[in-house]
């Protein structure tokens, strides 16, 4: 049983990347690694159009059409064969087709205002308790239903969520993946299928979203044009992955045993357990943790807390104002600070919206009666302490609701490299912290799609051994002083399920 190769298509909020995944070595499985190299690399990021925020579909599509070109060179000169490509995105967001497949406008991303502008509307018609008890979703005001909630014509139309639309332009077919619908607030967290009293009770047409597609299914194989564009054979298969990067980041956390919490660190930190049943109880409800479906219909029991996201849009700032700030020296000035400065409240909706992030940390450090140092180091310490202090109530919260005890935190993506987050989330949970991979919802993404060619075998323990065995982790321990000295952190505000006015 030789290995494979495998095409993996992974697009985060800031940066798109389509990677080749190796699988090799023989029997056992556990003799077995995987590997990806970089093969094509490109920015994303919000487009304004009539003064809302959209994604550049068509650019992206044009980027992915680019990598899968560089992807085939490669694999050919190595005289390789791509078995087949998988794709991640974000979740929620979503694009609409028509009969000819032809998108209406470019898809709006869900740090747009429109989704909150729709929540009182959306609870009239289905009150959150009742969302909740079968989608088991947490609030977010951009959830698919209230973006859908803003739309007004879908007749004709179909809603392809971001992966899927990429493999609709792939194959032709129109599918949505499971791990991905969950995050749409119109699934049924148990029945594992469209929630159909939903799309009666707002008024949205039955077939709205494609049939349903699991992770490890395949939708097709390459349009002809397609094929011959990038110089992939025809007969390369687009499988579905777990096409929401939180559910391929979860697949790839190298956990030993079962008793791991997990942080997804990028532009968000999504921060949780794995479970085998939802909890839809009303005090997870209040809690606002949410029931997304991972990978063999596991259950990434998880809330999502402020992410790298708060330092990008500084760095932003401060780079439009005529004074870039490089990250590494940023973070060195950052960790020689004291512990115990002033912090924020990183779930705090306010901070969703693009532009100013520097100015609106430094009004919400104000209004928590402290004040923050007018220097960048200063601000990019208290994102941190910020984040590792919500990462430990989160965490504390999650074990609290859902009665799993977790003795390790994995912290994996981006977050996983930024060693002063390491370290202070650690600090803030006296837990010890194992950091890597980087990389980990592409190699969630080769993984399954490895797994669905028979390159490996196993449930998500054998994946994950195959990872331990190809990866290099770092592990974090407490310093258990600091802990008793960081600061009481400002309570989440209350939930506001009635939207803003
Ligand atoms: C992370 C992520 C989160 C989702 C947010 C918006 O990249 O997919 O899981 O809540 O983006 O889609």
């Amino acid at each position: 049983n030789a290995g494979g190769v495998f095409a993996a298509v992974d697009i985060g909020a800031s940066s798109g990347r389509v990677m080749l995944g190796r699988v090799t070595g023989g029997r056992p499985a556990s003799g077995k690694s995987v590997s990806l190299e970089t093969v094509h690399r490109f920015p994303n990021g919000l487009l304004e159009l009539d003064g809302g925020l959209h994604w550049d579909f068509d650019a992206l599509f044009d980027e992915v059409l680019k990598g899968l070109a560089a992807a085939a060179e490669t694999a050919a000169a190595s005289g390789e064969r791509i078995t087949s490509i998988g794709i991640d995105t974000w979740a929620v967001d979503y694009g609409l087709v028509d009969a000819s497949g032809a998108l209406r406008t470019q898809p709006f991303s869900y740090r747009d205002e429109r989704g909150r502008t729709a929540v009182a509307d959306v609870h009239k018609a289905l009150d959150p308790a009742r969302l909740y008890a079968t989608s088991g979703l947490q609030f977010l005001q951009f959830n698919t239903l209230y973006q859908l909630a803003t739309e007004r014509e879908l007749r004709g139309v179909q809603a392809l969520l971001i992966p899927d639309l990429i493999a609709f332009k792939l194959s032709g077919q129109r599918r949505t993946e499971a791990t991905n619908a969950s995050t749409t607030g119109l699934f049924d967290a148990v029945a594992g299928e469209w929630a159909s009293e939903f799309f009666k009770a707002l008024g949205l047409p039955k077939n709205l979203f494609p049939a349903i597609i699991q992770p490890g299914e395949t939708a097709g194989t390459l349009l002809p044009e397609i094929a011959a564009r990038t110089g992939l054979p025809a007969e390369t298969a687009v499988v579905a992955v777990g096409s929401h990067d939180t559910a391929s980041a979860v697949a790839a956390v190298p956990a030993r045993q079962e008793d791991f919490a997990y942080i997804s660190s990028g532009t968000w930190s999504l921060v949780g357990v794995e479970l085998d049943s939802p909890v839809l109880d009303e005090a997870s409800r209040l809690a606002n943790f949410t029931n997304e479906r991972g990978v063999d219909g596991t259950i990434r029991y998880l809330r999502n807390v402020g992410g790298l996201w708060l330092l990008s849009e500084c760095q932003r700032t401060w780079a439009a104002e005529g004074h870039r700030q490089e990250l590494a020296p940023l973070l060195e000035s950052a960790a020689a600070l004291p512990a115990g400065g002033p912090q924020i409240n990183a779930d705090d909706p306010a901070f969703i919206a693009p532009d100013n992030m520097p100015d609106r940390i430094r009004s919400a450090v104000r209004a928590g009666g402290a004040v923050l140092p007018d220097r960048p180091a200063a601000v990019v310490r208290c994102i941190l302490d910020s984040l590792a202090a919500a990462y430990a109530r989160t965490l504390a919260r999650a074990e609290e609701l859902s009665g799993k005890q977790t003795s390790v935190i994995h912290i994996v993506g981006g977050g996983s490299q930024n060693r002063l987050l390491c370290q202070l989330t650690a600090d803030a949970t006296g837990k010890t912290v194992v950091a890597g991979p980087v990389e980990a919802t592409a190699l969630g993404n080769v993984l399954v799609q490895a797994r669905a060619a028979r390159a490996v075998t196993g449930g998500l323990s054998e994946l994950r051994a195959l990872l331990r065995a190809s990866v290099q982790l770092e592990s974090y321990e407490p310093k258990s002083l600091q802990r008793l000295t960081t600061p009481v952190v400002p309570q989440s505000p209350p939930l506001d399920l009635e939207g803003a006015e």
